[in-house]
């Protein structure tokens, strides 16, 4: 075994110019139990990654790398609540969110499993409130629109868990995700709704955020105007936060405002408070379900081998494309027009936490850290950007995704879109030989010459690497375990990349920058300040905006 970062960093180098000589369709020819010796079931997913450029050597290598990182110790001490998020000095408990009632879970001293609880059923008993009819508007009528106004972690999460799980939402409660502090979101959203029967969640975990912030006293403002009075603003508008003076300030009654920690990070926070539009949308039962898949992934996480292990298995796989081959992208492909947000959420969460290029301990990095996400659902994708993955001059590694049952059985439907899962992986690995190209050229009667000419533009290499990702049906407990797996993948790469998944310094950045510049764009008299190109543009709008 390499015991050191470096010398097992080296051992996988030295190898990868092997693996470029290996084609997946020899692997799948010379090893006929290639599925069943690299696919593995946990918590309710399946995931092949046996359509991959790797041997038993590499396996071993990477898993090397994965010791010599001391994995193990890393995963317990997250779990176990240690300061691991280094640059803030603060624990890593999402997983406590979702940990079992009997669990205990120290942080600085102190059991926050009760203090969860305690948080999640007052949620809980706010959702069903509002669910079952008995919390109402100010004319006494129930809800029907639900708007969470949130960015970010504080957006994404509730917003695509509500899309995937539509199936199992409550169909009285229209569920509405406004974030982007451009005017034209929160207006688009307010031009369909009525005052009385809308409920607004400020989500924000510092209170503090411009985007929010705006976007929530425009509706307050919307609201007043509409309802005739402030005293209704109690009854139609919530929070979720950590920042209690800044909630009680903006005009919230402090018994709808919902509390989290320090130690929840804002794109893992979907389990905390933050979910409150999925509990109104799916109901207590459901958001539980959603809870404990993600809590079935967490013990399969921190207690299988790591050659069996789901979340492991496919962070090693992507620092092999990302470290050996020098991939700089991976996709994230759902076929599951429910998981249509699946791939923005799943950027995020990989590319705020292992965008970085220091170390732990400050450091430049000297591996390359992690890829930029991106993805679209399946079948679409193929008519769109597929071509590049299957014939393009960059090797991009996929996730595949997909349920064996849809939630809407109609017709052939089902059937048409694995077909087509199935096909594209086996196509990407397969790839077309010139051979195959030709005969089937000849076949349709080609003339030789015009079959040189197209010839090579048919040929697939193949040879592109997927993982296969299946499960039964997309529920709450299959959404919960499929999102706490890439949580897993990205805290392991992170680890291996010795860098701190958990801190967000760039976003602070944003958050900062914009500040310096908006009294400037106050009035008509242009600035003076900045650069030539900020200036002029500055400038340019100053001019435009009042013409
Ligand atoms: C997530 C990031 C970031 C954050 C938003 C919103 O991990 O920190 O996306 O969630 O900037 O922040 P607030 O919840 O504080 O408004």
């Amino acid at each position: 075994m390499n015991r050191t970062p470096a010398r097992a960093w080296q051992a996988l180098h030295d190898h990868i110019p092997d693996l470029k000589k290996l084609h997946l369709r020899d692997l799948f020819a010379a090893h006929p139990r290639r599925f069943e010796d690299c696919s593995l079931e946990a918590a309710g997913l399946l995931l092949d990654y046996s359509k991959n450029l790797l041997t038993p050597r590499t396996l071993e290598l990477l898993l090397d790398l994965a010791r010599a990182a001391d994995l193990s110790g890393w995963i317990e001490k997250m779990f176990r609540g240690e300061k691991i998020n280094v640059t803030e000095n603060r624990a890593v408990l999402h997983t406590a969110l979702r940990a079992d009632a009997r669990d205990r879970v120290l942080c600085d001293g102190r059991d926050v499993v009760p203090d969860i609880a305690a948080v999640r059923n007052a949620c809980c008993r706010f959702a069903e409130s509002v669910r079952n009819g008995e919390r109402r508007g100010y004319t006494d009528k129930p809800f029907t629109d639900i708007v969470n106004i949130g960015i970010g972690g504080s957006d994404l999460g509730p917003a695509m868990a509500c899309e995937a799980l539509t199936p199992f939402g409550a169909p009285h409660l229209r569920m509405h995700f406004v974030s982007n502090v451009d005017g034209t979101h929160i207006s688009e959203t307010l031009k369909n709704l009525q005052p009385d029967t809308s409920l607004f969640i400020i989500a924000s975990k510092t209170f503090t955020t411009l985007e929010t912030m705006t976007n929530a006293r425009t509706a307050r403002q919307w609201f007043i105007q509409k309802s005739g009075s402030p005293e209704h603003v109690a009854a139609h508008f919530a929070a979720v936060s950590t920042n209690r003076e800044a909630v009680r300030a903006f005009g919230i009654d402090p018994a709808s405002m919902f509390g989290f920690w320090d130690w929840v990070g804002g794109r893992y926070s979907v389990w905390s408070a933050i979910g409150l539009p999925v509990m109104l949308a799916i109901g207590e039962r459901n958001f539980r379900d959603f809870l404990s898949g993600a809590h079935a992934m967490d013990g399969h996480f921190r207690s299988a081998p790591f050659e069996r292990n789901i979340p492991v298995l496919l962070a090693l796989i992507g620092i092999l494309y990302r470290n050996g081959f020098g991939c700089q992208t991976h996709a994230i492909l759902p076929y599951d027009q429910y998981l249509r947000r699946l791939p923005a959420y799943i950027q995020q969460l990989d590319m705020e936490s292992n965008g970085k290029h220091v170390t732990r301990s400050g450091t430049r990095c000297e591996a390359a850290t992690g890829p930029v996400i991106w993805g679209a659902p399946g079948t679409d994708g193929q008519h769109a950007f597929f071509q590049l993955i299957h014939q393009g001059s960059t090797l991009i590694p996929a996730d595949f995704l997909a349920p064996a049952a849809s939630l809407n059985p109609v017709g052939l439907h089902h059937t048409l879109l694995l077909a087509n899962f199935f096909a594209q992986t086996e196509a990407l690995m397969n790839g077309r030989t010139e051979e195959e190209v030709r005969a089937g050229l000849a076949a349709g009667n080609m003339s030789p010459s015009d079959m040189d000419f197209q010839a090579p533009h048919r040929v697939f290499d193949g040879n592109r690497p997927t993982n296969s990702i299946m499960f039964k049906q997309l529920d709450p407990r299959t959404l919960g375990a499929l999102i706490a797996m890439y949580e897993h993948k990205v805290f392991t790469q992170g680890i291996i990349w010795d860098i701190c998944s958990f801190d967000q310094w760039g976003v602070e950045l944003g958050k900062q920058l914009a500040q310096a510049i908006i009294p400037e764009l106050d009035g008509p008299d242009p600035v003076a300040t900045h650069d030539s190109s900020t200036r002029g543009l500055i400038n340019t709008f100053k001019r435009w905006r009042s013409e």
